[in-house]
């Protein structure tokens, strides 16, 4: 029996030795007890139990530095120094609940779509996702990278004729910026497709999926009796599609070289929300002024000032980001110039357009965003057992 679970023990009805035993015992120790389980009206779970043997298998110190049962609460940084005392809590497993039901129906969704579920390597010679967020790591007598992104590697499984796969994985960002929004280490969940047929057959398979898992979660949760299962909304396909011009005019900013910032986005939830009534969204055809750094991201042929990526947004905030790739050689290498870097960079990537590549299309997905903002909690590392950020490396 562990410390969450209440222990009735009435003095005069027990055997005085063993009330002395526990009125001593530390709150949150382990013990083992034996006893008779009876009826009782009184007690909030219906019955009580009538120890007539207990066991202190594991005897807790004092004082604890964080309480499980009090009402009071404590501030993040304090739960997360002592996160396996805040991780006992009901109210915080029944997170964890949350992100497992959400993990469970994005894999039950993408494998009976005939996806394979594939694990790339985390360590790299090159990022993908720009220098700036890279973390080095020192590798015998070499420089290696922590993958931002199982990117390069899941396009090259294309290449590799396996043509549907997907890949649930922790990803590495070195983000200086100490947000509510942004981990060093996060779950993402990554989608590749090949024969695609433009960006609509990526959005389609989003929005269906997604649609799928939020009702498998719902029903997951309420089995378990979940409160979370409450706040798991309704999504209805197709989401609203809100071309990116579009998301400018409405933030009066039309022509802006970079991508939209977190207070952009927010704006443009509550007029999506307005316009369209959906907490879901995406926000489509990002131009290429914008992407200029994303060198494998497909310029749409008829608009070379577009690519066909997209974002799909959740009431006001990124949860995933993809579109269609640059299949042909030539084009990826003249974008990869055109990001500064150079095709030498990138050997065993390119070597898989080479001898056969047809054209295809992801997406990643912030599992972690996701779950913050399903559950409503004030920040993102709550979502996150052992949380990593720019100043948090223990526990
Ligand atoms: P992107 O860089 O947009 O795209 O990342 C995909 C999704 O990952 C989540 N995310 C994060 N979550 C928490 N903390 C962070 N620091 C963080 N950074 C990103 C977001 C985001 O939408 N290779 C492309 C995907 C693709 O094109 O397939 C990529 O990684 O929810």
């Amino acid at each position: 029996m562990s410390g969450s679970t209440q222990l009735l023990l009435k003095k005069g009805v027990a055997d005085p030795a063993l009330f002395a035993l526990l009125a001593d015992l530390p709150r949150e120790s382990v013990v083992s007890v034996e006893g008779m389980v009876r009826r009782s009206e009184k007690s909030q779970r219906g019955f009580e139990l009538a120890p007539t043997r207990i066991d202190v298998i594991s005897r807790a110190g004092v004082p604890l530095p964080l309480g499980v049962v009090d009402k009071v609460g404590a501030d993040l940084d304090t739960r997360l120094n002592h996160r396996v005392l805040d991780l006992r809590k009901p109210a915080v497993h029944a997170v964890f609940e949350l992100r497992h039901a959400v993990l469970r129906g994005l894999r039950d969704a993408f494998t009976h779509r005939g996806f394979l579920e594939v694990e790339t390597p985390k360590i790299l010679r090159q990022g993908a996702e720009g220098g700036a967020t890279l973390f080095p790591v020192e590798y015998f007598d070499t420089r290696a990278y922590l993958a931002q992104s199982p990117q390069l590697y899941k396009q090259m499984l294309i290449g590799a004729g396996f043509e549907r796969v997907f890949e649930i994985a922790p990803a590495f960002r070195a983000e200086p910026s100490d947000t509510i929004r942004h981990i060093t280490e996060f779950t993402s969940f990554d989608v590749e497709m090949g024969y695609i047929d433009g960006a609509e057959d990526l959005r389609r398979l989003l929005e269906d999926a997604l649609t799928e898992t939020l009702a498998d979660a719902r029903a997951d949760l309420t089995r378990r009796g979940n409160p979370y299962a409450e706040k798991i909304p309704d999504a209805k396909p197709p989401f609203p599609r809100i071309p990116f011009s579009l998301a400018e005019e409405w933030l009066g900013r039309p022509g802006a070289e970079e991508d939209l910032g977190t207070e952009d986005e927010k704006a443009v939830g509550v007029q999506a929300e307005k316009e369209f009534g959906s907490p879901f969204y995406f926000i489509t055809d990002y131009p290429t002024r914008v992407k200029s750094h994303t060198f494998y991201a497909q310029r749409q042929d008829e608009h070379p000032e577009l690519t066909g990526y997209f974002d799909l947004d959740f009431r006001g905030l990124e949860i995933a980001s993809g579109g269609p790739r640059e299949h042909r050689l030539d084009r990826l290498e003249a974008n990869i110039r055109t990001a500064d870097l150079t095709p030498e960079q990138f050997p065993g990537y390119l070597e898989a357009f080479r001898y056969g590549m047809p054209p295809h299309g992801g997406w990643g997905f912030g599992v972690d965003r996701f779950v913050w903002m399903l559950a409503g909690l004030p920040n993102i590392r709550e979502t996150r057992l052992f949380p990593r950020d720019r100043y948090r490396l223990d526990p």
